[in-house]
């Protein structure tokens, strides 16, 4: 064996399941790392299997393709939430080290589950109705639970919403009812009361199987069409104390449940300034994109770092505050090529830090996102305009200040 092929041998192997943008922004940290990410993806086109030279194509569904791809590997993780339960739990019996394990990974799978436990972890959750089983029950359930909160209400899919999907935020009875009686026979749903919010929060973490844990700035997250459009890091006016306490509620969270990886705690600010938890997330998440460029470590290689179980890395922010807009599909992609609409970014806003996933522009879809770095004496108004029109420009390629190059 040669020296190059004696020195890869030692370098670990990490599988991500699933090739999307997640994955393929792991692959950029594995890279620096000295490794290459293995991702199992469903077609050669997926973002993470554009750039991986260790593509396996299969589906997350099959036990047989999981097992493929786990083969030799030293640790299996996730892109997604959508692997079924029962066939992490067959990787765990054939020995695979499943990170974060499937008895944790099940909190981040399944809302009711979460609601539950978070309860019984004395954590605080919005109140919430089972709308499982027996559908007439159900209905019942959902027509006093409703009722109680007079229809301010959400309904969710328990399993596989994101992004907005698989949430219905209603207002009255009849538009509950109706979500309730259409859907299909497969959705099981559950029933939350509306948090009465002043704004989403966002608790990001890392934590490994030593027990290391990590915790980056807490960040506000803006939401646009039921998915995070824009990221304030640090949260803008957030009381120490209170930043503190959601980054303890998380760490906590995660060593109770065993999460090994990153970990993002979405959480409610309340208009009297109490912290309510939303949702959880194992994996790198869209809250943590702003550490590529903000932070000493990026959530992507703490992400490697914790299910390889090496030591964490610092967390600190490297400069002023930092503001991460999501570039999403346009309701009509422009003629503009992509190309050319980076160069026209690249010309105006020479430090706009652009990443794009490779992914086709379908309306709202995430395609990409910008970040820019403030000095530490910047204003976050200020880099929150440049973030926003830099990645509007990305999008539709129209400037949202008016602003035309002349000359051309
Ligand atoms: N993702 C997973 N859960 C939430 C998000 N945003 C990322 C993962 C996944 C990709 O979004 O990287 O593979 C899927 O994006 P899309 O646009 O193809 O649905």
């Amino acid at each position: 064996m040669d020296d190059v092929h004696r020195s890869l041998m030692t370098m670990p192997v990490v599988t991500m399941i699933g090739g999307g943008q997640l994955a393929r922004m792991t692959h950029q940290s594995a890279i620096a790392l000295g490794q290459c990410l293995r991702v199992l993806a469903a077609s050669e086109t997926d973002p993470a299997a554009q750039v991986s030279a260790d593509t396996v194509i299969g589906s997350h569904d099959s036990l047989e393709d999981l097992r493929r791809a786990a083969q030799g590997a030293n640790v299996v993780t996730f892109d997604h939430e959508g692997v079924p339960l029962e066939h992490l739990e067959a990787l765990e019996a054939d020995g695979v080290a499943v990170r974060p394990p499937s008895e944790a990974l099940r909190f981040a799978q399944d809302k009711l589950a979460m609601r539950t436990r978070l309860r019984g972890l004395g954590l605080p959750v919005p109140d919430f109705a089972d709308l499982s089983g027996d559908r007439v029950a159900a209905r019942e359930a959902l027509l006093g639970f409703g009722g109680r909160h007079g229809w301010n209400i959400v309904l969710k899919a328990v399993r596989g919403g994101y992004d907005g999907r698989g949430v219905w935020l209603l207002d009255d009875e009849a538009a509950a009812l109706a979500v309730f009686d259409g859907i299909d026979d497969e959705t099981v749903l559950m029933a939350e009361a509306k948090v009465a919010m002043r704004r989403e929060l966002s608790a990001l973490i890392a934590r490994s199987p030593f027990g290391q844990g990590a915790a980056w700035p807490v960040v506000e997250t803006i939401q646009r069409h039921g998915q995070c459009a824009v990221v304030l890091a640090p949260a803008p006016g957030l009381a120490p104390a209170v930043a503190e306490r959601a980054q303890q509620m998380a760490l906590r969270l995660a060593d109770e449940l065993g999460v090994v990886g990153v970990m993002a705690m979405e959480l409610f600010e309340t208009v009297d300034g109490a912290l309510v938890v939303n949702e959880l997330a194992m994996r790198p998440h869209n809250s943590g994109h702003w550490t590529m460029d903000g932070a000493v470590t990026s959530q992507f290689e703490q992400h490697l770092r914790a299910v390889l179980d090496y030591p964490l890395g610092a967390t600190d922010p490297v400069a002023g505050p930092v503001v991460m807009a999501n570039v999403l599909g346009a309701p009509q992609p422009p003629q503009m090529s992509m190309d050319e609409r980076v160069h026209h970014l690249m010309a105006r806003m020479p430090e706009a830090k652009i990443h794009l996933y490779g992914k086709g522009e379908r309306p709202d879809r995430k395609i990409g996102h910008v970040n820019i770095v403030g000095a530490p004496d910047s204003s976050l108004e200020e880099v929150r305009e440049r973030a926003e029109r830099a990645a509007t420009w990305l999008s539709t390629a129209i400037w949202n200040d008016g602003w035309e190059a002349h000359g051309e």
